[in-house]
């Protein structure tokens, strides 16, 4: 099939390099050593261009369609502009938590990004069983600044509702409504599970509770324009550098991959990291280390305690402070928890029966898969049911260590 835009190959990517100036300045594309295809995403292609001076950058093109499946599901290449977007607006608000944006190329969609390959994916580390301390933290405070700096509590009215105009992002959206609202209630022949696990899959299916709490998790996505969330911020989307070694703090964390951002609930990013969290720890106890099961469901209190402290500092002096005043403040805090473990199970569900998965839990052995899954799969259904009545951050904790620690 041919496209209306000619997409990055090996044989290509020196004279894209030359081209632009922006590019050249950073590195050599007359002299390249290496370049190779690195993308492990679900949707696009991603290279990492060396030269032989050994300076280094990372170029991300976006398909029309989806990587994943292929050209059966066709996909707006114009979420790399919403991508390059965020990454800026995050970027000028928390430029030591974001990769730096080095051009976007706006005709073939091509994001030129910041080398982090002295960085690893957090997932990755993660499945290691590597620990990188601090990180939790640093993402709670990352979620507080985009919730604060891109809404109205701290940037100008009209600023905001330009930005959110140019942030409608529906198609990557509905991609989110699908598969991780309605797909793991409704099955439209896309979920799988081992088939120790259908019985488990049918059961969150048929479960009323859950089914009620997935259409308030929808409707909240589809209609609480808060801030411009990251909207995939999972375990892959943050890169991490450091020993790794328990009680190591990492010395650098990056937040990349923000092509799902959009004006959305804040609690959603939240929710997303709390269900990788979770994943982490029906790993370690699957594999038998329930002490790293316990440390991965900690990275809950540290986002926590991250977002919470860094949201009510910034509430001293943000815009508005007559209505919007500390009492607002502490309201917004505590719904923003109650949200956040709502799309925490929505997350947890999806990750386990529906089509894109983790390999958190994909990477074991079936034997230890099936119960994993299980787990996790119990603890969305229990979170899900209690999703209201969750006042601090212990009433979630109680219920996934219920289901995720022995
Ligand atoms: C078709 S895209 C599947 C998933 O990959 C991304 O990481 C998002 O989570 C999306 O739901
Ligand atoms: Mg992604």
């Amino acid at each position: 099939m041919s496209h209306e835009y000619e997409f990055l190959t090996e044989a290509n990517i020196a004279s894209y390099i030359t081209a632009h100036p922006e590019l050249q300045q950073r590195i050599d594309g007359a002299d390249l050593a290496e370049i190779r295809e690195i993308g492990d995403g679900n949707l696009n292609v991603v290279f990492h261009v060396r030269d032989r001076a050994g300076r280094s950058l990372i170029l991300k093109q976006s398909l029309p369609y989806v990587r994943m499946t292929g050209e059966g599901w066709p996909m707006t290449p114009d979420r790399a502009r919403r991508e390059a977007e965020s990454l800026v607006a995050h970027g000028a608000i928390l430029p030591e938590l974001v990769v730096e944006v080095i051009k976007y190329d706006t005709e073939r969609y091509i994001l030129a990004l910041e080398d982090l390959s002295d960085h690893r994916v957090w997932r990755g580390a993660l499945n290691d069983g590597e620990y990188h301390e601090g990180v939790a933290a640093q993402l709670g405070r990352y979620v507080a600044g985009v919730a604060v700096g891109t809404s109205v509590l701290g940037s100008e009215r009209g600023e905001v509702a330009d930005m959110a105009a140019r942030s409608q992002n529906a198609e990557l959206c509905v991609i989110t409504e699908d598969l991780v609202f309605t797909e793991p209630v409704f099955d439209i022949g896309r979920n799988t599970v081992l088939p120790e696990n259908e019985a488990d899959a049918a059961a969150l299916a048929a479960d009323l509770s859950f089914a009620t709490a997935m259409s308030e998790a929808k409707w909240r996505f589809m209609t609480h324009a808060e801030s411009l969330i990251h909207g995939d911020l999972h375990t892959g989307s943050v890169m991490v550098r450091g020993s790794g070694q328990r009680g190591d703090d990492a010395d650098s964390v990056k937040v990349f991959d923000s092509e799902f951002a959009f004006y959305g609930p804040v609690a959603f990013d939240l929710g997303a990291l709390f269900a990788n969290y979770a994943f982490a720890a029906a790993r370690a106890r699957a594999l038998g280390d329930e002490q790293r099961a316990a440390w991965a469901l900690s990275l809950i209190d540290q986002t926590w305690a991250g977002f919470a402290e860094a949201y009510l500092a910034a509430a001293e002096s943000w815009h508005e402070t007559r209505l919007f005043d500390a009492a607002f403040a502490r309201r917004r805090v505590a719904e923003t928890l109650r949200e956040a473990s709502l799309f925490a199970a929505a997350k947890m569900a999806r990750r386990i029966v529906g089509a894109a998965k983790v390999a958190d839990i994909q990477t074991l052995e079936p034997s230890l898969r099936a119960p994993a899954a299980r787990a996790v799969l119990t603890a969305a259904r229990a979170l899900a049911a209690g999703w209201t009545e969750v006042s601090s951050v212990s009433d979630m904790r109680t219920v996934l260590d219920a289901h995720l620690l022995a």
